[in-house]
């Protein structure tokens, strides 16, 4: 949009009297973030009215992506930058004497999410409407996101996140769009003379859904999504019924809090209750505008798709059906088949544990309806199946087993399309963990590389390399990621090195401030920054790199005037509050920490932070001034990960295993520009295959494995109590379930090169040049581009086209 200064100091000032009656300047920095933030919501009302209004008049095929998480992180930057006039704000603020910083750093990041699913899911917003394509998100409003984490004594503590206490200014609640999700109750079909059957329900719990609506604002174009969070409410038609006030609290108690484990599935009522809410409510709510536009209905799969974010909204393809059969009286066979072409399904993962599977008595008492068509697709699945592929592969793929429904079965025999997140992540999917689907249907598997937004991940969160590529190579690459290649051509010039080494240093510099402020830790900021940021999980083996920190700080030990890199590890992880190993992991590397960073003979060589409570603005501010990228999860175990596009983006150097999408990174920014390590999943496979790894004889034979082992036993570390020896038995007598004692000495060695390679610095600059110029294909515009053109069938809008990115698949 075109503002001017004065134009937006006037609209401001205006703004925020309306809102309070008195005048900005004496305003607290909450209330000056609120107007400002609902003075830019005045000027997206416009466009993104006319945005609903070119959709329906287009009637363009709209996809909905079905997401249990997002996490959108801070929106009033992000939104102003897209809508082009981030620097006319920030100078007007200027002018009225507001520090845009201040003002930024008031909003509160919404984390409805756990990790890289739910970022992913707001990549993709951002990269759909930056394309011009009609897609919306679909969630829970949680009122409690993802905890808040601090450190007592090193040990994780979780905190409620109340991320609604002073407002969310960038939603609307849209009461005339709510819908009644039922659950419970008594559910039978009879025939109406008609040749329908008609259910009939009795006793049933009655709850208002009631949406919430987030504009998702498209990259210098006219497109604005929608993300719709659903909230659970009291029908008022009900409310007499329920007088007091606890039984009103346990309705609103299901879109409460989120869950907040993403590895360890657990067969909560609550949960089951949260899942069917977000997806019939969303359901419902699609369908009923689709009515209201005259769309016949078996136009359906022609004018919507519906995207499952992992097994969590699987319940889609039974709500569909029902409304379907039970609303719109298809038969059977039509509705079977408008599902399937509507559904397509992602899957994220591969752990065992994290496999949703519910209970069937569970599933029958609070969904009855929904229990009923489950077991009718599983009938038909079945009698469809047995002639054709016979007994054993029929009842592999069976979706009802063992008193049991699942999910992902659900998820796969009601779409068309089913994805992994990288491309070894689809392999095994095929070959392995939906192998016996795979034979059935393979035509519905496919490989979606993730990618991630750069406007968040770099051009906002990195301004100053921003600005040095686009003094380079111009502004083509903003728009049409592919170009960033361009930059390649710049490895040799001494000035451009040079730059950027300028640059990283810079960011180096805010964020040691940004520590000392927040941590009292005074860093230097010439040390190797090495980064890992994920949720903390034994497959990810954060173990691993305190493995090695120790094994540093033992060298330095037995010699203080040891040569050595000095290094700073930097750590952002949560535990699930459930998973003990999980947080005893967090308690070892905060007492290493600790043991580290006040240790005088250490100094500068060796720092440790671990910043407390990471999450997506945490991020923004430590992966600019990253220079190493720890991707060491066991090879097979992580599906495709997303820190490491971001981390490689804005320049560090991935150290990784040839895991999930690391492989497609190597490929992209060659193994010489990298340092890879580890085992690869072939050789995991033979391991597992033949059960002869001892870990035990590692720790036996390896007598710097044996040191470091050894320190977590014997009051090496202070302050620390059971946690060292439980870390030191998993790995040594419970036999590693994770390969950290094989993969030690290569991960040592990897580390090795790397500190090698820093000390000479052009050659590390130049390497971290080519990361950057080699990240283009990571964007999420193209992984978008091919969901968009393979799985959704849906196009570009002409109009809304304009000034929308002139697109080259990078090759
Ligand atoms: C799983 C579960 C399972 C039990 C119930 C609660 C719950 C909640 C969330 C999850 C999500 C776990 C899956 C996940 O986040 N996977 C990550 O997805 C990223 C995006 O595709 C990918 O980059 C990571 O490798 C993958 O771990």
């Amino acid at each position: 949009m075109t503002l001017t200064v004065k134009q937006f100091k006037r609209d401001y000032k205006k703004t925020f009297e309306n809102i309070y009656a008195f005048d900005f300047k004496d305003g607290s920095i909450e209330q000056q973030y609120f107007a400002l933030g609902h003075l830019v919501r005045n000027y997206l009302a416009d466009e993104w009215s006319q945005s609903r209004h070119h959709y329906i008049e287009s009637k363009a095929k709209q996809v909905f992506y079905f997401s249990m998480e997002f996490l959108p992180g801070r929106q009033l930057k992000s939104n102003l930058y897209n809508m082009d006039i981030l620097e006319t704000v920030k100078e007007g603020l200027k002018g009225l004497e507001i520090e845009f910083e201040e003002v930024e750093n008031a909003e509160v990041d919404p984390a409805l999410g756990n990790g890289g699913l739910g970022r992913l899911a707001s990549c993709f917003m951002d990269s759909l409407a930056s394309l011009g394509l009609p897609g919306h998100g679909n969630g829970i409003r949680y009122r409690y996101g993802l905890f808040r984490q601090k450190f007592v004594d090193g040990y994780q503590v979780e905190l409620p996140e109340n991320w609604l206490r002073n407002g969310n200014v960038w939603e609307i609640r849209n009461m005339n769009s709510a819908v009644t999700v039922r659950f419970g109750g008594n559910v039978w079909v009879e025939p109406d003379g008609n040749g329908n059957f008609i259910p009939f329900y009795e006793n049933t719990e009655n709850i208002l859904a009631v949406p919430y609506d987030t504009p998702m604002v498209g990259y210098k174009n006219i497109t604005i999504n929608n993300m719709r969070l659903w909230s659970a409410e009291v029908p008022p038609e009900e409310e007499e019924q329920y007088q007091t006030i606890e039984s009103a609290e346990k309705i609103k108690g299901i879109t409460e809090v989120l869950y907040p484990d993403d590895s360890n599935y657990e067969g909560r009522l609550l949960r089951l209750k949260q899942e069917y809410f977000m997806v019939s409510a969303g359901v419902q709510s699609i369908i009923q505008q689709f009515y209201k536009y005259n769309i016949p209905r078996h136009q359906l799969p022609e004018k919507i798709a519906i995207h499952i974010n992992d097994t969590h909204p699987a319940l889609v393809v039974p709500e569909l059906m029902r409304i379907l059969l039970d609303e719109e009286h298809l038969s059977w066979e039509k509705a079977w088949e408008i599902t399937k072409k509507t559904c397509s399904y992602t899957n994220h993962t591969i752990l065992k544990e994290a496999m949703e599977k519910w209970p069937v008595d569970m599933v029958k008492s609070l969904l009855p309806r929904m229990y009923q068509i489950i077991e009718a697709i599983n009938q038909h699945h079945i009698e469809k199946k047995l002639p054709l592929y016979g007994e054993r592969l029929t009842y592999a793929t069976s979706i009802i087993k063992d008193g049991q429904i699942n999910m992902a079965h659900l998820a796969v025999i009601g779409s068309h399309s089913v994805n992994g997140v990288a491309q070894l992540h689809t392999n095994i999917l095929k070959n392995d963990v939906l192998h016996d689907f795979y034979e059935m249907y393979p035509y519905k598997f496919n490989n979606k590389t993730n990618g991630i937004t750069q406007r968040r991940w770099l051009h906002i969160a990195n301004p100053d390399l921003t600005k040095l590529i686009t003094k380079q190579i111009g502004e083509e690459w903003k728009t049409n990621p592919a170009e960033l290649k361009v930059f390649k051509g710049f490895e040799t010039s001494e000035e451009v090195l040079e730059e950027l080494a300028q640059v990283k240093l810079k960011n180096k510099e805010h964020l040691a401030e940004y520590i000392k402020e927040n941590l009292g830790l005074e860093i230097n900021p010439n040390a190797l920054f090495d980064v890992q940021i994920k949720r903390l999980h034994a497959y990810k083996r954060q173990h691993l790199n305190a493995l090695h920190i120790l094994d540093r700080y033992l060298r330095i030990k037995e010699n203080p005037a040891i040569d050595i890199q000095p290094r700073v590890f930097i750590f952002g992880a949560k535990a699930a509050p459930s998973y003990l190993y999980a947080k005893q992991i967090i308690k070892l590397i905060n007492s290493i920490a600790d043991m580290v960073n006040n240790d005088p003979e250490v100094g500068d060589k060796l720092k440790v932070v671990f910043f407390e409570n990471y999450g997506v603005s945490l991020a923004e501010k430590i992966i600019p001034a990253a220079e190493i990228s720890e991707q060491i999860s066991l090879a097979g175990k992580e599906a495709s990960g997303t820190s490491n596009m971001k981390l490689m983006l804005n320049g560090a150097l991935t150290l990784a295993t040839l895991d999930g999408a690391n492989i497609e990174i190597r490929d992209y920014v060659g193994e010489e520009n990298m340092f890879i390590f580890g085992l690869n999943i072939d050789e995991v496979s033979e391991f597992y295959k033949k059960g002869n790894y001892s870990s035990k004889k590692l720790y036996e034979k390896n007598k710097r494995l044996k040191r470091v082992l050894d320190s977590l036993i014997d009051g090496t570390i202070p302050g620390l109590y059971e946690e060292g020896r439980v870390v030191f038995d998993s790995l040594v007598h419970y036999n590693d379930e994770y390969f950290v004692l094989k993969d030690f000495d290569s991960y040592v060695k990897a580390h090795e090169k790397a500190d090698e390679l820093y000390s000479n610095k052009k050659k590390w600059n130049q390497k971290s040049l080519i990361n950057i110029a080699s990240s283009g294909p990571f964007s999420a515009d193209y992984t978008i581009k091919r969901y968009s053109e393979e799985i959704w069938k849906t196009n570009p809008q002409k109009k809304l086209n304009e000034g929308v990115h002139s697109f080259d698949e990078p090759i």
